[in-house]
């Protein structure tokens, strides 16, 4: 069972106090109590919770060191934590304290919280899936450190402007961050350029420019466990920040150049694009966390070890999709180089060490580098890439494996001359996996067929989960409240035990305080919407939610084209009992991704026609709100009714708002794509609105020869829909606006397929109209939702990669 917070050493209760952040905020910010801002308390109080993470935090410290346990490495290049503070208060059960305390000073707790920068150094799922996996990782006691990058500026802030999406900076480090410590005794060096020399055994890397990396850390606290884990993030400085000869010279941009080199290095993240295309900075980014974290892992292990054949037995590297595919070579050169083991022994090394997850099956979304840019940047690590596809290719040939198959498989794109890093990371790990079934079975028989037909045991599933404690405890205080007085409070560290609000579906009592709780949440996400955009929104209508990225593949524009439907059948009067609804989007695009910012805009057009037609009534809103981040989804998640999941099948490799959506009593209306399936094995059939085509459907079309047109000659509903967009009625004072989305769906072969799958997605719409006018059914239906989640927490995914990726030991359920 679990251990009562006074049982495990916490006595938070007594270090939360009106004192102590009453001190905090005199002795370390320096500001009495009469003059402080929001900001004020906020620095006070985070420093006060901080103070009580830190004994805890060292004596992990301390214990692993003695104990010598098997670390996991989490290399991710986006760490999308959301804010510290409400998570770090829910972990140390210090909510009532707190709550004391700011009752006792005249503060409120909410606006004291938002107050935190929400620090966005992710882009979307990907980066979320890594903060959720460092919160498992510290609940099930596995020793583990996050290695990323310490951007200044994380991703944009999206505004709207006349309904265009414009990027303005995110200065998320503009006031002190109490949360991380700079550790100067862990500043690492990382090398860039110069020449590799032949030495007596081996080479050498020369004539280098260095640059210093600088360690900041975050906590990371496990619910009521006293482990602190830790996020330790790089930020790149110069080693001589200025240069008093070209200052002295009157040179002052000369004098200070090589400091800005440095930190242009980590100053921004990159954008996840559709086509990412290989700019130098952003190949020199991941080099450096690469290095970085490499050496900081090898001085960890070479302060008790000497033998590095023993490596894998105490460090279990993982890669966070290709992003740090250098890994790889850099462990290679870090063995070979500077610590002189041969060839083969460090190949034994790396491959028992590193293992890696796909989060992508589209082409274009696939890293490769050029080789020159390679051997410029990174001779060194270059060289040891091509001398591993020697080894591969040798290997292949010993294996009488053709040309083909060897063109194929090959690190180095000969056509091209791109090192491609999917390749290289499934090449230099023991285990590669997808996140979710469907997508690991493409992984293994078309993006990764070859390998995986000569070491079918390196592959494997897991699929994605999401920590309850910030997705349902944090997030939806009514939800949690009605589940705790039912089935206790342990659902925070295992979320199977959802499973005991299934025999209570049918309560009448439990179905109304479910419906109450959303109701709730409703009011207060249209008391935003109201702050926010002026709009005026219904809590009794049904709220529609799609919320994520903007991309073509995801087909927000097929929601939008079912929005422009519906609004049709209003103003044609040609159904009398409409349902009402909400339908909220949010999500950036990427700055680049011009089709993408174009749908925005169209949403946003289509908005302003409906929302300001009388004939329209209450019936149907569109909402979109801006810069969609944690903390937005975490005010949008409670408050949704329908969840809306809709990616061509075969696109999406898992999703994972799907999960937090589910979790929070919405229904699901999606295609048979990434999680979704697995979600629906969970659920039943008949508790999820699964339409579209499936995977091998879309494939067969795609080979076949998929006409769009003919699904527009012969559906008059589709046609009229895409007509309308077309003839400017969203957009009169510039009619020919959105022929581009028109044409790329008539003229330029649809290429996600959202005309094949309109049809049965506006059936599924109208099965979800229908069964809303069931309230009572609705919710034993979302009920069941939240009640089957339990599979998707990332707790679950942490214990298959430590059972059959990392070989790491961790706190079985209920112990
Ligand atoms: C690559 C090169 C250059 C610049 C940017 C990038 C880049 C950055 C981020 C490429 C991809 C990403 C992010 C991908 C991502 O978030 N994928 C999502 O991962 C989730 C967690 O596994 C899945 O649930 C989603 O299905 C998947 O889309």
């Amino acid at each position: 069972m679990d251990r009562a917070p006074s049982e495990i050493g916490y006595s938070v209760g007594e270090s939360v106090s009106t004192r102590k952040i009453v001190d905090r905020l005199r002795l370390t910010l320096g500001v009495e109590p009469e003059d402080a801002r929001s900001s004020d308390w906020y620095a006070a109080t985070a420093y006060v919770i901080r103070d009580s993470l830190m004994p805890h935090w060292l004596a992990g410290a301390r214990q692993q060191k003695v104990e010598g346990r098997k670390h996991v490495y989490y290399l991710s290049m986006e760490f999308l934590t959301g804010r510290l503070l409400g998570n770090a208060v829910l972990a140390l059960d210090a909510v009532e304290p707190l709550k004391k305390a700011f009752a006792e000073l005249g503060l409120d707790f909410e606006s004291i919280q938002a107050e935190e920068p929400d620090p966005a150094l992710g882009n979307g799922g990907l980066g979320r899936l890594a903060a959720c996996f460092l919160d498992s990782m510290a609940s099930l006691d596995v020793p583990a450190i996050g290695y990323g990058l310490r951007y200044e500026y994380g991703a944009f802030h999206q505004r709207l402007e006349d309904g265009w999406q414009r990027e303005y900076p995110d200065i998320w480090l503009h006031t002190d961050n109490p949360w991380e410590l700079h550790r100067a005794e862990a500043t690492r060096e990382v090398k860039f350029g110069g020449t590799i020399k032949r030495r007596d055994k081996g080479w050498s890397w020369c004539d280098t420019e260095d640059l210093l990396a600088l360690a900041f850390d975050t906590p990371v606290p496990g619910w009521r466990n006293p482990m602190v884990n830790t996020l330790r993030l790089w930020s790149g400085a110069a080693r001589e920040p200025i240069s008093l000869e070209a200052f002295n010279r009157g040179d002052h941009p000369g004098a200070a150049r090589a400091r800005v080199q440095a930190e242009n290095l980590t100053q921004v993240l990159y954008p996840e694009d559709s086509t990412p295309q290989g700019q130098e900075l952003r190949l020199r980014q991941e080099y450096f966390f690469v290095s970085a974290s490499l050496q900081d892992i090898l001085i960890r292990f070479g302060a008790t070890n000497s033998d590095w054949s023993l490596l894998p037995e105490h460090a279990a590297v993982h890669l966070n999709d290709t992003h740090p595919a250098l890994a790889a070579p850099e462990l290679l050169r870090l063995l070979m180089d500077e610590r002189h083991l041969d060839w083969d022994a460090a190949w034994k090394v790396v491959r028992q060490t590193l293992s890696y997850t796909n989060h992508t099956l589209m082409p274009e979304a696939l890293e490769t580098w050029p080789m020159d840019l390679l051997n410029r940047v990174l001779p060194r690590p270059a060289q040891i890439i091509e001398q591993l596809n020697e080894q591969l290719l040798s290997e292949l040939a010993a294996g009488s494996a053709g040309p083909d198959v060897c063109e194929r498989m090959s690190l180095i794109d000969t056509t091209s001359g791109r090192a491609r890093m999917g390749h290289l990371s499934v090449y230099a790990s023991h285990r590669v996996n997808g996140v979710s079934a469907v997508h690991s079975q493409l992984v293994r028989q078309q993006l990764f067929s070859d390998f995986a037909a000569r070491s079918p045991e390196r592959f494997c599933n897991v699929t994605n989960g999401i920590t309850q404690r910030r997705w349902l405890a944090e997030t939806n205080p009514y939800l949690t409240d009605l589940i705790d007085a039912r089935i206790g409070v342990h659902w925070r560290n295992d979320l199977e035990m959802l499973q005991g609000l299934r025999e209570a579906t049918d309560e009448a009592s439990l179905i109304s305080e479910v419906a109450a709780a959303k109701r709730a949440n409703k009011v207060a996400l249209a008391h935003y919407i109201a702050k926010k955009t002026g709009n005026k929104v219904d809590p009794n209508s049904l709220f529609d939610v799609q919320i994520k990225r903007f991309h073509e593949y995801k087909r927000q524009l097929l929601n939008l084209m079912q929005v422009v439907a519906r609004y049709q059948r209003i103003v044609a009067n040609s159904q009398t009992d409409i349902v009402p609804r909400t339908v909220i989007f949010a999500g950036k695009a990427a700055s680049s991704y011009w089709m993408a910012k174009l749908i925005i805009k169209l949403i946003n057009d289509v908005a302003g026609v409906i929302n300001e037609d009388a004939r329209v009534r209450d019936l149907l809103k569109v909402i979109f709100l801006p810069d969609y981040g944690v903390t937005l989804a975490q005010r949008i998640i409670p408050a949704a009714d329908l969840s809306e999941q809709i990616s061509t099948a075969g696109t999406e490799a898992s999703g994972t708002g799907n999960m937090k959506l589910a979790l929070n009593g919405a229904l699901t209306i999606g295609t048979e794509d990434g999680a979704n399936i697995e979600i629906r094995d969970a659920v039943g059939a008949e508790n999820i609105f699964i339409f579209g085509n499936s995977v091998a459907e879309v494939a067969a079309l795609r080979t076949d020869g998929y006409e769009p047109r003919a699904y527009y000659d012969a559906d008059p509903e589709l046609k009229s829909v895409l007509d309308s967009i077309a003839a400017g009625n969203f957009s009169p004072d510039e009619p020919d606006r959105f022929q581009k989305i028109v044409e790329s769906l008539l003229v330029h072969g649809d290429h996600y397929q959202l005309l094949a799958d309109f049809r049965s997605y506006l059936d599924a719409q109208d099965r979800v109209d229908a069964l809303w006018r069931d309230p009572n059914n609705w919710y034993r239906r979302a009920i069941v939702n939240i009640a089957s989640m339990g599979s998707f927490s990332s707790d679950r995914a942490i214990r298959d990669y430590a059972r059959h990726i990392w070989d790491v030991p961790v706190r079985e359920v209920g112990s």
